[in-house]
């Protein structure tokens, strides 16, 4: 059951801010980031993978990876805790959603102003960052050329050892230190920058709520936990919320 004192404190917030990791797709179909990587993958270590490095010394592989996971993704569809959390945004004053999640199901469930803390797999960027404002909207080789200095075209996501965007990271930080409470939605609270959020807010004098149906490296700090799927956990928080 939610704990009554989620639902005041929900009911009487100004700002919710709520972090989501690959927990909140896996009952979509889209394996998270630490599942054992499946068939042909099952050798590679995403760690391993999603680097600048291992672009560096086997485009083409990474490439095929992301191509793997892009055919995955587009296959799958929002889940109910999706579809809850793009309601949560109308039925609070303010509400900021970071994803960890590159796979854009959020906006595929109607979340508006979606934070891509990671970037998104959909999107492909120059390597060589001859511009890093224009997306290569080239997809025509397993290894597409920035049409502009003709450099290798990568995935349009944050790897291991790469900075934030700026304006994704100041936006996150903010909202976690203004907001009222914060959800930190089926994510291991792993990778940094992101798992920093939630300390953010909690020091902020934010109520926090970690929804995972396992316990994480951070259970300890939030000031409730609620294990169980966030397919099941967020939908009936909107059910006690809208009525
Ligand atoms: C940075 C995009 C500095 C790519 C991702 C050594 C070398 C280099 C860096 C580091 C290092 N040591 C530490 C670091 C920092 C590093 C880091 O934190 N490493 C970790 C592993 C210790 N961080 C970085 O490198 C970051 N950048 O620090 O840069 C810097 C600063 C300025 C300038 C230059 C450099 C960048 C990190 C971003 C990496 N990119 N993704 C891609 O996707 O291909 S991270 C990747 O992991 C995904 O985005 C994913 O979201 C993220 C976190 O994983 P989770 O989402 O939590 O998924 P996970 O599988 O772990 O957990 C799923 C959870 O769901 C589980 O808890 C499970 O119980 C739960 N669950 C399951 N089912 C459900 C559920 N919950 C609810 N409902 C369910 N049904
Ligand atoms: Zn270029």
């Amino acid at each position: 059951m939610l704990p009554e004192s989620l639902l005041v404190r929900l009911r009487d917030a100004r700002h919710v801010c709520v972090l989501t990791g690959a927990g909140v797709s896996a009952e979509s179909g889209v394996p998270t980031f630490r599942d054992a990587q499946q068939g042909l993958w099952a050798q590679y270590d995403p760690m391993e993978l999603a680097t600048p490095e291992a672009f560096q010394r086997d485009p083409e592989l990474v490439w095929r990876w992301y191509r793997w996971r892009r055919e995955l993704v587009s296959k799958a569809e929002p889940n109910a805790g999706h579809r809850a959390l793009a309601e949560l945004q109308d039925l609070v004053p303010r509400l900021t959603l970071v994803t960890q999640n590159v796979d854009g199901l959020h906006q595929r469930a109607g979340s508006r102003d979606v934070i891509e803390f990671h970037g998104n797999i959909f999107s492909n960027r120059c390597f060589a960052r001859c511009n890093d404002d224009r997306l290569v909207d080239r997809d025509d080789a397993t290894v597409p050329a920035c049409p502009d200095c003709g450099a290798p075209a990568r995935p349009g996501v944050v790897w291991f050892g790469e900075g934030i965007p700026e304006v994704a990271l100041n936006a996150s930080f903010a909202a976690a230190a203004d907001c009222d409470v914060f959800l930190s939605v089926g994510t291991s609270s792993i990778v940094y920058p992101a798992a920093g959020l939630g300390t953010i807010a909690h020091e902020s004098g934010a109520m926090t709520v970690e929804v995972n149906p396992n316990p994480t490296e951070q259970s300890g700090g939030f000031t409730s936990t609620l294990r169980d799927n966030a397919a099941v956990i967020l939908p009936k928080l909107i059910e006690l919320l809208a009525h």
